[in-house]
């Protein structure tokens, strides 16, 4: 078998004062008792560096550029890589990406996966932008990904490392199936995101009471549908008054969340992956070679 010891390091919140020399250094620790604990992998959240920015209504462009990395590793984070390598464990992390290209402001909710040497050996950019490009009346908080972010032009590519095929995903891409089937058709072992779950995202309040169950569901359907391991770390808790939802899980190929998140701050859960354990559905219930119909299928690709 093809053990991972793989550790997920949920964040409590980052507060809108917070640096980001605050946050790496609650990233650095987390990597820290990742690897007393034995692991080689940590999945840190989306959006790891700062506050849930896209909740506030930003005009001015220079503070907006403010949220945003123009390269990585930047100043802020070269000392998670060089703790990484110096540790020998590897890390996804999920930040604010802005690019120029061809003389344009590129701006992407991104991630990457660093290997224990230190080497960015995968990206991914946010596919699925929930919430809003405009403003929304009434709102205490807004949600203006939209806004912020371009969607991601890399598609969902997957990368080889620490012994298996490793695909990353963001967020609200992880309650479409399609994230996770693209990833499975390319022979997926372990899919990593993070997500910053506001309660109240809708604008109304009356679904958050199934926040938690559709965070786990969602990571779950993908994990068994395409017999992945899924690993879902979360940023949590109230950042200037907007609540966000933690239970971050690792989710084993079966489905079963075999390590769960209790609290609502810096916490780090972990797990003896086997990435040959999803080898039972893919020979048998999710043989896609066998089962799978595409020809039924066109209208999922279209518009
Ligand atoms: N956030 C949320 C997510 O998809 C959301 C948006 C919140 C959708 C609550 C549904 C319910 O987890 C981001 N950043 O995508």
């Amino acid at each position: 078998s093809r053990y991972v010891m793989t550790a997920s390091a949920q964040m409590g919140p980052i507060s809108k004062s917070e640096t980001r020399a605050d946050a790496v250094k609650r990233l650095v620790e987390m990597m820290r008792e990742a690897k007393g604990r034995g692991c080689e992998l940590v999945v840190f959240t989306e959006l790891a560096l700062t506050t849930f920015f896209p909740r506030w209504v930003i005009e001015d462009e220079a503070e907006l550029d403010s949220y945003y990395e123009t390269e990585m590793p930047s100043a802020a984070t070269l000392p998670l890589f060089e703790e990484a390598s110096k540790l020998g464990i590897g890390f996804y992390l999920g930040y604010a990406e802005l690019v120029i290209e061809n003389g344009v402001k590129r701006r992407y909710n991104t991630s990457i996966l660093v290997d224990q040497t230190g080497t960015i050996i995968g990206k991914y950019r946010k596919v699925h932008l929930p919430g809003h490009s405009e403003p929304q009346e009434g709102r205490a908080f807004q949600h203006l990904e939209k806004a912020y972010f371009e969607p991601g032009d890399l598609g969902f590519p997957v990368c080889r490392g620490f012994g298996g095929v490793m695909g990353m995903a963001i967020c609200n891409d992880r309650r479409w199936p399609e994230t996770y089937r693209v990833m499975g058709l390319q022979g997926v072992d372990m899919v990593m995101l993070g997500y910053n779950t506001p309660f109240g995202h809708t604008g109304k309040h009356e679904t958050d009471a199934l926040t938690n169950f559709h965070n786990h569901l969602s990571m779950q359907a993908g994990a068994y549908q395409n017999a992945t391991w899924v690993v879902g770390t979360a940023k949590c808790g109230d950042e200037e008054g907007s609540v966000m939802g933690g239970q971050s899980v690792i989710v084993a190929p079966s489905g079963e969340i075999v390590a769960q998140s209790y609290t609502m701050e810096d916490e780090v859960i972990t797990a003896k992956c086997d990435l040959d354990a999803g080898n039972i559905y893919r020979e048998t219930v999710f043989n896609f070679e066998i089962h799978r119909r595409p020809e039924h299928y066109g209208l999922i690709v279209e518009r």
